[in-house]
């Protein structure tokens, strides 16, 4: 096969700061996935779904139309099959994430793990409720004890149905009851998608992707919410903060960290370290102005949203930042960490720590993390870092930062609507039934190196929001936006005249950051609370809202979309269709799931479509609820946009602009 030609860097990225890195890395031959993508074709077989190797028998490669493998199975069962261990593999990714908060509590609690505590008191009330652990006449630890275990027994869960399940609508509730749906333990649905996709065993493509659905659910509204709720109990919920993002925010004269990954544990307590005066005396010894720390990825999002550090950048910069040469230390735990980071690090002076116990890299400095000596650990590895700056050779860092203001829990959300004593969804709602806001969508999930890094969630991104749909992000697709500018007040002159009403009178930006990937739950929640509240319906499937990942890569977005669909959403994927190669198996995740359970997946590449196919949806919800048809030309533009422009006129000119002629 011809080896394809190789990118140009702005062909890569639509990102400035990408874009510069990348030249120079190119130049100097360094490698970086969008290289490796360049030189290294998917394999087409796997690539459609259509590969098995599921036995010794195999791998059972069906390319042709009706083909099966040694044992019979067929391309359905195959793609099927594919489909459910990619949900699996993401549900437990979250899953697992969500108990280790939960072990981190209940370690607190015990004394464990002493640089812990409940943060948010308010939220271990609000998730003692629901899952049913009493909270009245209890000392704070003996509730947080009780609250840590009951959430651990929902991952252990043998029969009946976890708990958390009861913060989706009740229709939604029961359609997944009636269609056999409904999660009894979060870890049994993931280990029993890979008991049913063994070999020999479950081989009904439909009843393969409703296992599927059900480890989703246990998933979205269990593991991931749960790692949502533990991370505001432990270390607070959050609220709007102003910070910055993008390769420009290293800094030339401090040593800079970088904490990459996803789980807040140990960041939060590098957070900490680097504000210690010990060891911020350490990195002046050394000639450094002070110390810099910098978030990538999800462990960006975690520690943005509640302290405001800034973003380093997206899944696709974390080669990148090593390349800039001005990374002492790269701290990762776990998810989305390249492997390709070790052999950079190795050509740099970066030194990368591994931390996870789960977690590994092949020539990275292991340190382990322990919660019993967390602090400590932090220090040290903060420590480490310092050392590497004098080290430090010519270092790149692009002069480019965009300014964001993250933070947007649904707690904060219902309070910004509303009020603190009287927060609700009543105000968005209203703006959606009035058509002001046409409907909400949400942009989540990654980047992937075989696609222009960023220019999908970008262009779609804006495009929603001139068109008068609030968008909501987490994840990589977050940073995108907040690298463009779009998480800001000033992005409202790229918004629609109703939309822009909305943000200017409750103060929110068009595009809000709600956080990491499993902070998707949190978009769980407000969909959850819109449904209750009056005038759209009374499920999540009514409300005028699409879900997309127009730029996926991790198993993870295959189980966030899944649930998404699970929870009455219509959701589209873009970059690439993993089951591209089963007719039956497309049909039975759009037409098929639709008909089950009121929402559906598709793959669709043409942002173009996306698009389209977007707004369609939102306008069909919007008719199928009797609402009006959406209508721009009602909404006058609001009243501050002309502030500015009349201010910078002369006096004479201002009145005449203000009054007409004459001053009348
Ligand atoms: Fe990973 Fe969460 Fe994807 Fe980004 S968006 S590449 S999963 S870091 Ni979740
Ligand atoms: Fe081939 Fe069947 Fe084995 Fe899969 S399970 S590798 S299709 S023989």
């Amino acid at each position: 096969m011809a080896k394809k030609k190789a990118r140009t860097p702005q062909e890569c990225s639509v990102d400035p700061a990408a874009v510069e890195i990348l030249a120079w890395a190119q130049e100097e031959g360094y490698s970086t996935a969008f290289s490796r993508a360049d030189a290294l074709a998917p394999c087409p077989i796997g690539a459609q779904g259509l590969c098995c190797r599921n036995c010794s028998m195999g791998p059972c490669r069906l390319t042709k139309e009706g083909a099966t493998g040694i044992c019979g199975a067929t391309r359905e069962t195959v793609a099927a099959r594919n489909f459910a261990r990619m949900v699996a593999g993401g549900a437990a990714a979250h899953s697992d994430h969500g108990r280790d908060l939960a072990l981190t509590l209940k370690a607190a609690v015990e004394g464990d793990a002493p640089d812990y505590g409940v943060r948010d008191p308010f939220k271990l009330k609000e998730v003692a409720k629901y899952l049913g652990v009493p909270t009245d006449g209890r000392a704070l630890d003996e509730l947080a004890l009780a609250v840590a275990e009951a959430a651990l027994a929902e991952f252990g869960k043998q029969e009946g149905e976890v708990a958390c399940i009861k913060r989706a609508p009740p229709k939604r509730q029961q359609i997944w009851r009636d269609q056999k749906v409904a999660p009894r333990g979060i870890d049994r649905e993931i280990v029993e998608i890979m008991h049913r996709t063994h070999v020999g065993n479950d081989q009904d493509a439909e009843h393969i992707l409703n296992q599927a659905l059900r480890c989703a659910i246990g998933d979205g509204w269990g593991g991931s919410m749960l790692a949502t709720d533990f991370s505001d109990i432990l270390f607070g919920t959050p609220s709007p903060v102003v910070a910055q993002s993008n390769l420009g925010v290293l800094k030339e004269d401090e040593v800079n960290i970088i904490i990459h990954g996803h789980e807040p544990t140990l960041s939060e307590m590098i957070v900490a370290a680097v504000q210690d005066p010990e060891l911020v005396e350490y990195a002046k010894s050394k000639g450094a102005a002070g110390i810099n720390l910098v978030g990538l990825c999800c462990t960006a999002n975690e520690t943005l949203m509640r302290q405001g550090i800034p973003l380093g950048g997206n899944f696709l910069q974390q080669e990148l930042a090593i390349l800039t040469g001005a990374v002492e230390a790269m701290v990762v735990d776990i998810q989305c960490i390249m492997q390709g980071l070790a052999v950079l690090a190795d050509q740099f002076h970066t030194e990368l720590i591994t931390t996870s116990p789960k977690a590994k890299i092949t020539g990275a400095t292991h340190i382990e993390f322990d919660e019993h000596r967390a602090m400590e650990i932090a220090r040290e590895i903060v420590r480490r870092g310092i050392d590497r700056f004098p080290n430090r050779g010519e270092a790149r860092i692009p002069d480019i930062t965009g300014k964001l203001v993250p933070g947007f829990s649904h707690e904060y959300v219902n309070y910004a609507l509303g009020g603190l004593y009287r927060g609700s969804f009543r105000p968005l709602n209203d703006a959606i039934m009035a058509g002001r806001i046409r409907g909400v969508v949400g942009n989540v999930g990654c980047n992937n190196a075989r696609v222009q890094h960023d220019s999908l969630h970008r262009y779609l991104v804006r495009e929603f929001i001139k068109n008068d749909v609030l968008v909501v992000e987490t994840g990589c697709a977050a940073i995108a936006s907040a690298k463009e500018g779009s998480m800001l007040g000033e992005a409202l002159e790229f918004a629609g005249p109703g939309l822009r009403e909305i943000c200017e009178t409750t103060g929110i930006p068009p595009v809000l950051h709600v956080g990491s990937c499993v902070d998707n739950s949190r978009i769980l929640t407000v969909l959850s609370e819109m449904a209750t509240e009056t005038g759209l319906g009374e499920d999540i499937a009514d409300i005028p809202a699409v879900g997309l990942a127009p730029e996926w890569m991790s198993e993870k977005a295959i189980s966030i979309a899944t649930y998404c669909v699970a929870s009455g959403a219509y959701v589209i994927m873009g970059v690439t269709n993993p089951v591209s190669g089963c007719e039956e198996v497309l049909r039975i995740l759009s037409a098929g799931w639709e008909e089950k359970i009121g929402g559906k997946l598709e793959f669709i590449t043409d942002p173009e479509e996306i698009l389209r196919k977007s707004l369609e949806h939102i306008d069909k919800k919007r008719a199928a609820l009797g609402l009006p048809e959406y209508d721009p030309s009602k909404w006058g533009k609001s009243g501050d946009w002309r502030m500015p422009e009349l201010l910078a006129l002369p006096f004479e000119e201002r009145i005449e602009a203000v009054y007409g002629v004459g001053g009348k």
